[in-house]
């Protein structure tokens, strides 16, 4: 028995996404998607390169699934590239996408590993950005038509179906402060974005209750606690909890509780922000019950209370804590305290971890190996928090680790490494680290 023992049937497992491994940007039939138009136009990435090829997991899908199956790997979550399969955003069915993808899944079934399928990984295709994106509210229709084609001609060989990916990355990142793709600078746009992904993610769940298929239907929000930087200042309390509302309560309370965050709106209506058009009925669509609560956190936030800031009046800052490459404070303690947070507030029946890891400066040393000791200690510390949680009665029914391999991380290009697997771009050589191996015996002792 191992000190740290989990649940029995616990799915451990890794996560990846689409554009971040895949490259073959344009290959067998594949349309364009914002990333790659986002990349291909200069100055929005980090370190100059572009996902055209990533990890090259488009064609070594059969060699990454060998290191699965050799570790262990319960659950392996994926995206699918919306363009992959309607090039032009709706319109026709490109054959070659939905093989690819059957020809993924039916290979991590052969080797007894589950999938869990994130439809919408940020990867939108560009001819549906040309017509405004997520900042059109005919996109709950669009998204509602690919994710039809998704179940019909996927739905047999999926474990867990994920609607959208961090949506609040997909608004705020994209709308407002520009570092992703299409890259605005708009933030009443944004919230109406924001509004837009709710609906499309009301839209996929609504479609799936209609075909009879078995699998859990959920989503994967992004969260993590906000925390005053002085817990004595009243003006930095009610920041942090303006920015906890605006990172976790904004996507979670339409979901789970029905309703948008009123004192969060009516704060930012008297800011000047524009509110979201919502109409009659939205709610319902976007609150319909879910299988499960998909998790992706990594840090906690300390904030300090900052009119200048627009529109939240909020700056976060460093409290002296340690940090992994990504410049992500290290603070395990602080998902016991979310776990327990989205318990209490959303009671969701069953929750995932989807995302959970560290970037680290690691590379390949002379023995040909991968040293990665802040990594695993970062997964273990975090994991000792989630054995907390669940002993306290949050139903955590599955942890999974980005990533499985490194990869291109958005505006970051290829400069952070998030991978249990080494990734050498130049030769597609991969290398499990150590930290590999350390997950690899977690998931055989259930525990550690
Ligand atoms: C996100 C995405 C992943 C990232 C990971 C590390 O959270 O941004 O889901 O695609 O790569 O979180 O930043």
């Amino acid at each position: 028995m191992s000190a740290y023992q989990f649940p029995e049937g616990f799915e451990w497992g890794t996560a990846t996404a689409s554009y971040q491994i895949e490259g073959g940007w344009n290959a067998g039939g594949k349309g364009e998607s914002i990333w790659d138009r986002f990349c291909h136009t200069p100055g929005h990435i980090h370190d100059d390169s572009v996902g055209d090829t990533a990890c090259d997991f488009y064609h070594r899908y059969g060699e990454d699934i060998g290191i699965l199956k050799e570790l262990g790997i319960k659950v392996y979550r994926l995206s699918i590239s919306w363009p992959r399969i309607f090039p032009e955003g709706t319109g026709a069915v490109n054959k070659e996408g939905i093989d690819f993808y059957r020809n993924v899944l039916q290979r991590l079934h052969d080797n007894g590993i589950k999938s869990a399928v994130t439809m919408y990984h940020w990867d939108l295709p560009q001819k549906l950005q040309d017509r405004g994106g997520w900042a059109n509210r005919e996109i709950a229709d669009w998204f509602r038509a690919y994710v039809k084609v998704l179940y019909e001609r996927l739905g047999d060989l999926v474990d867990t179906w994920i609607t959208l990916n961090e949506p609040i990355c997909t608004s705020m990142a994209g709308y407002w402060y520009g570092e992703h793709a299409p890259g605005y600078h708009d933030y009443s746009m944004a919230l109406q974005a924001s509004h837009h992904l709710l609906l499309a993610h009301g839209a996929a769940v609504e479609e799936y209750r209609k075909t009879g298929l078995k699998a859990d239907i959920g989503i994967t929000l992004n969260m993590n606690m906000s925390y005053p930087f002085d817990p004595k200042n009243r003006a930095d309390i009610e920041a942090a909890k303006r920015n906890q509302e605006h990172s976790n309560n904004l996507f979670g309370d339409p979901i789970f509780l029905g309703k948008y965050p009123e004192e969060l709106f009516a704060y930012l209506e008297k800011r000047g922000a524009v509110l979201p058009d919502i109409r009659q009925g939205d709610i319902e669509i976007i609150s319909q019950k879910l299988d499960f609560f998909g998790l992706n956190t990594y840090f906690t936030d300390h904030v300090k209370a900052d009119e200048s800031r627009w529109p939240l009046g909020a700056l976060s800052l460093k409290t002296g804590r340690p940090h992994t490459d990504a410049d992500w404070e290290v603070n395990p303690e602080g998902m016991y305290d979310l776990l327990k947070w989205i318990h209490g507030r959303y009671k969701p029946q069953k929750l995932i971890i989807t995302e959970n890891g560290a970037a680290c400066n690691d590379w390949v040393n002379l023995e040909g190996k991968v040293s990665d000791p802040n990594r695993i200690d970062y997964i273990h510390r975090y994991l000792i928090q989630v054995h907390k949680a669940i002993g306290e009665g949050v139903p955590v029914k599955g942890y999974y680790v980005w990533c499985f391999c490194d990869n291109f991380e958005w505006a970051w290009g290829l400069s952070r490494r998030f991978g249990m697997v080494h990734v050498d771009y130049a030769t597609q050589k991969r290398t499990p680290k150590e930290s590999a191996y350390w997950y690899s015996k977690v998931i055989r002792d259930n525990g550690f």
